[in-house]
């Protein structure tokens, strides 16, 4: 929020303090959101192995601390994955050229996962560039409503999994008169005009994002091997969202349109959430990207600042494993916090993305991960770029991206501005 000072007139200074009154409004009760109130914490450091070996170089963190934090995340926030596979089988079911005013050619795939009656059907939908000159850098995303809100052609598919009561939706159906509604965070022309390829799926195709005990979506493919059940380090929702998000790069990688070495994943809020862990798990992503995730996201848990784990936890307890569950009103005793999720990514870009009003998910916590996370790129020799938080839209490029745009959380035309000239600097 912006800082009162002598220069301001009083009118401003009013309209200052009450624009701080109706952001301090919108967000949920009986958290904190007083800068001041932020007790002191110590991060874990990143570069300090569990031995205390202090890592130096690249080469040490590759070999021994990042396997030891993506070993740590898996036992204490996400979960574990499966890393047995199952059968995969890509489905085209159209292929249209001329889409998007003649400048785009549209795909959709469904994504056969498993085989009986758990099986899924995932439907990726991809936009690539008509003329492009070779296989097109893109962006895989994923939404929160069903391909079909994205844009408003016709022909897109909808979602016949679950979809959620929202907006006069009872019976977690998705409708006809959906179609678009969500094209606000989604500017595909964009993408297209600047040479990228846009490929997006459906979170409810993966995983429903209500809790049933894991016992629907990937969760059901792979039954626990321990015949007494689940394990506290068992993968919940987010980390089968990012492995979903990884079977769509199986497609992406097949695809003669786009260039499966050039594809940054994305993901708002939740979703954001889950970019960076599929990220992080995935490393042929090339590019990651988080936008107002947050809580279990970008955001240091420590500063306990907004969304608080206790809360994450009792409000989605299917997004995380049982194990993070201890750290509720304890998140001190977590043996990572969230700037270690960010450095995963390393040395690939990444780019955290926050909003100026959406105190819940704590700009300034997702900031100072970013900047805590600068340790591990310098092994590789790349620096973020920032050491204070930036003002409002003035976005900070270097290998770690990181902007606060001005307004609420959400996913707007000025984030994707940003996200395009950060991949034009790596991906292209
Ligand atoms: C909120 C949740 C956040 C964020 C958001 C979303 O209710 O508290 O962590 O994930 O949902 O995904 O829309």
């Amino acid at each position: 929020m912006g800082l009162v000072t002598e220069i301001m007139k009083p009118a401003q200074i009013c309209s200052s303090f009450l624009l701080s009154f109706i952001i301090l409004n919108a967000q949920p009760k009986g958290f904190l959101y007083d800068e001041l109130k932020v007790n002191n914490y110590k991060l874990p450091d990143p570069l300090i192995c569990l031995d205390g070996t202090k890592v130096v170089n690249s080469k040490l963190w590759l070999s021994k601390r990042r396997p030891e934090i993506i070993n740590l995340f898996e036992q204490e926030v996400y979960g574990q994955s499966p890393s047995n596979t199952i059968p995969i089988r890509f489905e085209v079911v159209e292929e249209e050229k001329g889409a998007l005013g003649g400048k785009a050619i549209r795909k959709q795939v469904i994504i056969h996962l498993g085989k009986g009656e758990q099986a899924l059907a995932v439907n990726l939908l991809v936009y690539s560039p008509q003329n492009g000159k070779g296989p097109a850098p893109g962006f895989l995303t994923i939404n929160f409503h069903g391909n079909h809100t994205v844009l408003s052609e016709s022909g897109i598919l909808m979602p016949t999994s679950w979809v959620r009561n929202r907006n006069g939706i009872k019976d977690n159906r998705a409708r006809e008169k959906d179609r678009g509604a969500a094209a606000s965070r989604w500017d595909i022309d964009e993408i297209i005009n600047r040479g990228y390829a846009f490929a997006t799926v459906y979170y409810g195709d993966i995983d429903p994002d209500f809790h049933d005990g894991f016992n629907n979506g990937p969760h059901a493919l792979f039954p626990p091997q321990d015949p007494s059940g689940r394990k506290p380090s068992d993968w919940a929702s987010i980390a089968g969202w990012a492995w979903g998000l990884s079977r769509c790069l199986d497609y992406l990688e097949k695809d003669s349109l786009i260039d499966g070495k050039r594809v940054a994943v994305m993901g708002h809020s939740r979703l954001g959430k889950t970019s960076l862990w599929a990220g992080a798990t995935d490393e042929r992503f090339a590019m990651v990207i988080s936008n107002n995730s947050g809580c279990g996201g970008a955001a240091i848990s420590r500063r306990r600042f907004g969304e608080t784990v206790n809360r994450i936890n009792t409000s989605f307890p299917h997004w995380f494993c049982d194990n993070y569950k201890k750290y509720n009103d304890n998140e001190g005793n977590c043996p990572v916090d969230q700037h270690m999720l960010i450095a995963l990514s390393a040395p690939r870009p990444v780019y955290i993305a926050s909003a100026e009003e959406d105190l819940w998910a704590d700009p300034t916590g997702e900031f100072l991960a970013s900047l805590n996370a600068e340790p591990v790129y310098k092994l590789f020799g790349y620096a973020f770029g920032a050491t204070r938080k930036p003002p409002a839209n003035q976005p900070v490029h270097g290998r770690i991206g990181y902007h606060v745009r001005k307004g609420k959380h959400d996913v707007t035309a000025y984030d994707w501005e940003q996200y395009l000239n950060f991949a034009d600097k790596y991906l292209k």
